[in-house]
């Protein structure tokens, strides 16, 4: 059986995947608002990953005997300036993500959980991803700069095409 200590931990961090997801499907609703489709459509996905990381956690501290404990799910926000704006704060979001992660792996360790340790290796190597890729879109629309609207559209074209595929598919 899990310890408390790592149990309360483990349920912080399902509220934080939680809020992830919520924060990315505000960020959604933000693009259908202005009509950049494709981009919506890309923060829709990135919702639905983040409610898997939750889920794989939920999963595993159940299995672990561990008590889930669903707490409130703080409200996103729900404006950006542009799009810049809303991408740099998912690298922003994503950066603080990962120091979640890393104090919880820290957790683990200190508590000698082996298998805790094991279980958020996915988590650390998942948050290099999710980094590079906000990053990425970043800096295209920094590259990209202000009004320049054939530019976006390919971009928002381009995000469109995002494919959601569980990362956990493959486990029972
Ligand atoms: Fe769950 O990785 Fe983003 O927040």
């Amino acid at each position: 059986m899990i310890k408390q200590n790592l149990a309360d931990a483990l349920n912080k961090q399902i509220n934080a995947e939680l809020y992830s997801a919520y924060l990315y499907l505000s960020m959604a609703a933000y693009c259908e608002n202005i009509s950049l489709k494709g981009f919506a459509h890309w923060m829709r996905m990135q919702t639905k990953e983040e409610v898997a990381h939750a889920m794989h956690m939920y999963e595993y501290l159940a299995e672990r005997g561990g008590r889930i404990m669903l707490e409130t799910i703080a409200a996103p926000p729900t404006e950006w300036e542009s799009p810049l704006d809303m991408f740099t704060e998912v690298y922003a979001h994503e950066q603080k993500v990962t120091g979640l992660i890393n104090d919880l792996v820290n957790l683990a360790q200190d508590e000698r959980d082996h298998a805790l340790y094991t279980f958020l290796q996915w988590y650390v190597s998942e948050q290099v991803e999710e980094e590079a890729s906000a990053d990425e879109i970043v800096q295209q629309l920094k590259l990209m700069g202000q009004d320049n609207p054939s530019l976006l559209f390919m971009l928002d074209r381009e995000l469109g095409q995002r494919v959601f595929v569980d990362p956990f598919a493959n486990q029972a």
